[in-house]
């Protein structure tokens, strides 16, 4: 099997120049690398954390909005700290980073800083060249007690909400479990060249926490929303203390039935109120399979057909499958607590 190189990008925090980072993501992408997006306004601890949890090979910073020097300097203490000191620091921030400053930062354990005009081929090949050769494998699988916590997986269209709604339940599990962990898998696709951009931290803000497991797995040319590396993650995950482990499939179609194989005790169909006639309904999987499914953007203007439509179709299945119309967006929604309810309910 073909394990692509893994890098997690970010940019610092109280800095939104995020424009820099999102071409050089694409380039990254296009030379078969798999990059893990943080998203801007990022704290170094958060940086840190991510990219263990992620085993990438580096971390690749833009900074554009000043204090780069501290900055670079606590990723890579935080790194350090946490058990990372293997992994490479690099990244660039235009004419913002003096020479000066960038010969201080490689003494304080920065691999490279690009400056402006550097072409994108030259700032990919360094990445291919410099971290190719730690290309880190999925974990063993590990022997001992398996834990009970209910495995939940969400699938649904691209662009149905699923990532948000994912970070709020986690939101509601760090409030009221004051002590316990949970995981989250979270999937995109990969490109046909191999590459990946694997972009679901970037829109969880909520999962950026210690108490909190996420990893990102590409497809690497599996169909059907999870990968080759989601059962030994799953089985590893289950060996450890996590009271609840949440999966995220990629954008799935109608035909789509993800969670057939696997130990999932609870699926969940994300629906968006748009997804065109009463008929499109009678084709898409799910609705048979799913055990709970979540009409999500519930303030727009056809959900309140869409969650008449979808209720009679689940009672036709007459099978007692739930129906929750949530707005994860919305802080604090009613919705997403009733889902957090049921979930917590299922594990007990
Ligand atoms: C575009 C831009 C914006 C856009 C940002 C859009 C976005 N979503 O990113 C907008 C208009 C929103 C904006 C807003 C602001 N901006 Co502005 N912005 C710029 C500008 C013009 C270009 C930056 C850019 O994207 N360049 C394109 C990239 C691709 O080119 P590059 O920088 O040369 O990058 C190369 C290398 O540096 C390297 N590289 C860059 N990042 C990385 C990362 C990695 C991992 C690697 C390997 C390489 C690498 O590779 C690239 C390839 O050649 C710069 C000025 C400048 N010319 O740099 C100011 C600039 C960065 N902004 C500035 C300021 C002050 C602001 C504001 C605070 C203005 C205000 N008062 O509101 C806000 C802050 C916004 C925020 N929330 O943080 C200042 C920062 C000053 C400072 N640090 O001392 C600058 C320098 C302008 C100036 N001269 O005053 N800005």
């Amino acid at each position: 099997m073909h394990w692509p190189v893994r890098l997690l990008t970010a940019v610092p925090i109280c800095d939104g120049h995020d424009s820099a980072i999102n071409t050089l993501n694409i380039e990254f992408i296009r030379h078969g690398l798999e990059v893990v997006y943080l998203g801007f306004h990022r704290s170094a601890s958060d940086i840190a954390r991510a990219a263990i949890q992620e085993g990438v090979a580096a971390v690749g910073i833009s900074s554009y909005n000043g204090g780069h020097i501290e900055f670079f300097r606590d990723v890579r203490k935080d790194l350090d700290r946490r058990g990372g000191a293997h992994i490479g620091l690099f990244g660039g921030g235009g004419g913002t980073i003096s020479q000066a400053d960038a010969r201080r930062m490689r003494r304080q354990g920065t691999d490279e800083i690009f400056f402006a005009g550097t072409p994108l081929e030259t700032v990919a090949g360094f990445v291919t060249k410099k971290y190719g050769r730690s290309r880190r494998r999925p974990p063993a699988k590990p022997s001992g007690r398996k834990s009970s916590a209910p495995v939940v997986g969400f699938t649904g269209p691209g662009g149905s909400g699923k990532t948000t709604l994912i970070d709020e339940l986690v939101l509601r599990f760090l409030e009221t479990r004051p002590r316990g962990r949970i995981a989250v898998l979270s999937h995109d696709p990969s490109t046909m060249g191999g590459g990946a951009l694997l972009g679901d931290r970037a829109m969880m803000i909520h999962s950026q926490h210690d108490r909190v497991f996420m990893r990102s797995l590409a497809t690497r040319g599996q169909a059907g929303g999870l990968s080759a590396e989601t059962e030994p993650w799953l089985h590893s995950l289950r060996h450890q203390e996590f009271e609840l482990v949440l999966v995220e499939t990629v954008g799935t179609g109608q035909e789509a039935m993800p969670f057939r194989d696997g130990p999932f005790d609870r699926k969940i169909l994300v629906m968006p109120p748009d997804y065109g006639s009463r008929l499109q309904l009678q084709k898409v999987v799910m609705l048979d399979a799913a055990d709970i499914v979540v009409v999500n953007k519930s303030d727009q203007p056809r959900a309140k057909a869409a969650q008449t439509e979808i209720g009679q179709r689940l009672s036709e299945n007459g099978r007692g499958q739930k129906l929750v119309c949530t707005e994860a967006r919305r802080h604090r929604d009613r919705g997403v607590d009733e889902l957090f309810q049921l979930l917590t309910e299922a594990g007990r």
